[in-house]
């Protein structure tokens, strides 16, 4: 009779997995899969790409334990229940061209994961919560008694990538990105940590290959070796983490970027195909896919909070976006910036001002 019922547990436990990703499906999520909550040999890169300082100014990533412990290496450390993690993933791409492609030296790079009207944060995290009402509202009754559910994008102290990888929606490329056979890498990831234990699926395997196309292209060679990446040199980190000056043996390599950076997905040939998205959120919005540099270096407080409202670009705030925009300008070849860069080099912030004063040098002025 005992192993009966628990044939009948386990069997029903089968069943939320199939839940789970038809959930998944009917949130609007492209892909998603199960891992196991474990410790695996990715995460031991962990500890040493912190101590080696390719977190840069990213305190958060940083977090430890009572026993100090980053929290970030093992979910044992924050989330003890935890099981088993559902990863869902959600296509962003359009059919935009690369930010990169445009040729006219007065607009800028902004790269395709922030041109939508809403922050992805919140677009992913609003799909997960109703994977995890699927789940309380379908799954049997003995089994939602001790469920414990959490779900993260992002801020959560947990290494996305890894979890993705373990639950068979992608691997991890040598640009360290997540990508996905069918789908490519223009994906959003979010995580749902349970205490459910489910049937995890299977790794997906490494299909870099012999290919080194990201390593080679990264104009500031951010990626040290395959798979290592040093967030310091990242012009995504660059221009939205970083606060003050950006160093400048770097600024040149930035190109006309103001926010993010694509290059190493472009040049990815399992990109090539990707599909474009048919998430609303993700459709991009006029004026950010190549904007104007003049107009971003010269944007008031409330136009940036109006535009920028929902969208992930306040993340580098006013000040953030408007040094950025110098340093296009300055890596423009356009002396028809001189004008406005004087301006600017007066600028009351310190970062403007010191950033337009090195693109005035630049451009010769
Ligand atoms: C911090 C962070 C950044 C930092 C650092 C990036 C990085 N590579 O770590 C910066 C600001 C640079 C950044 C940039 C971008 N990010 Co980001 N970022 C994060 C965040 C919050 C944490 C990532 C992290 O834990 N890094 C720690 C390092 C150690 O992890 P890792 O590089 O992935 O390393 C793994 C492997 O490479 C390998 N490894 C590491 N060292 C070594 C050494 C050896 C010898 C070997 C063999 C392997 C190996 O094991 C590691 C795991 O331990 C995640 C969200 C999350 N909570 O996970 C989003 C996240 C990774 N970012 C995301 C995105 C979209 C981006 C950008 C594309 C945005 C843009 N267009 O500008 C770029 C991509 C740049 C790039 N090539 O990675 C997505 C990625 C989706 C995907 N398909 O991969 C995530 C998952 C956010 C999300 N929820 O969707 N990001
Ligand atoms: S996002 Fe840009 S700067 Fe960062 S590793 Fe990729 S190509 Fe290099
Ligand atoms: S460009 Fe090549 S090496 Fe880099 S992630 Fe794509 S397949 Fe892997």
């Amino acid at each position: 009779m005992e192993s009966e019922r628990g044939r009948s547990l386990a069997s029903r436990i089968s069943d939320v997995k199939a839940l789970v990703k038809q959930a998944a499906e009917q949130a609007g999520f492209d892909l998603s899969g199960i891992a196991p909550a474990a410790d695996t040999p990715d995460l031991e890169h962990f500890p040493a790409w912190i101590a080696a300082g390719h977190a840069g100014e990213m305190k958060y990533m940083e977090a430890r334990d009572d026993q100090g412990s980053l929290k970030r290496a093992s979910l044992s450390r924050v989330a003890p229940w935890a099981r088993s993690v559902i990863v869902c993933a959600i296509n962003y791409n359009t059919d935009k061209p690369y930010s990169t492609a445009v040729h006219d030296s007065d607009r800028g790079w902004i790269s395709r994961y922030a041109w939508g009207r809403e922050d992805y944060h919140d677009a992913v995290l609003r799909r997960l919560k109703r994977v995890e009402d699927s789940l309380r509202n379908e799954m049997p009754a003995e089994l939602q008694a001790t469920l414990t559910t959490r779900s993260y994008v992002d801020t959560g102290p947990v290494v996305e990538r890894v979890f993705a990888k373990y639950s068979g929606v992608g691997w991890i490329g040598k640009n360290t990105c997540l990508i996905n056979q069918k789908k490519g890498s223009w994906l959003f990831l979010g995580v749902i940590l349970t205490s459910l234990e489910l049937e995890p699926d299977l790794p997906a395997p490494d299909r870099c290959g012999s290919c080194t196309r990201c390593i080679e292209a990264c104009p500031t060679d951010a990626i040290l070796a395959p798979y290592q990446l040093d967030s310091n040199k990242c012009i995504s980190y660059l221009t939205i983490e970083k606060r003050g000056s950006i160093p400048e043996d770097l600024r040149a390599g930035m190109g006309r970027h103001v926010f993010g950076c694509d290059i190493c997905q472009d040049v990815c040939p399992w990109n090539r195909k990707a599909p474009a998205s048919t998430a609303p959120e993700f459709e991009p919005r006029p004026g950010l896919v190549n904007p104007a540099l003049a107009w971003l270096a010269e944007i008031s407080v409330e136009e940036f909070r109006e535009t920028f409202r929902e969208s992930p670009i306040r993340r580098t705030k006013r000040t953030g976006l408007r040094r950025n925009a110098a340093i296009a300008m300055g890596n423009s070849a356009n002396p028809e910036f001189l004008p406005l860069l004087d301006k600017l080099a007066t600028d009351e912030d310190d970062s403007v001002a010191e950033s337009a004063s090195w693109a005035k040098a630049r451009l010769g002025g």
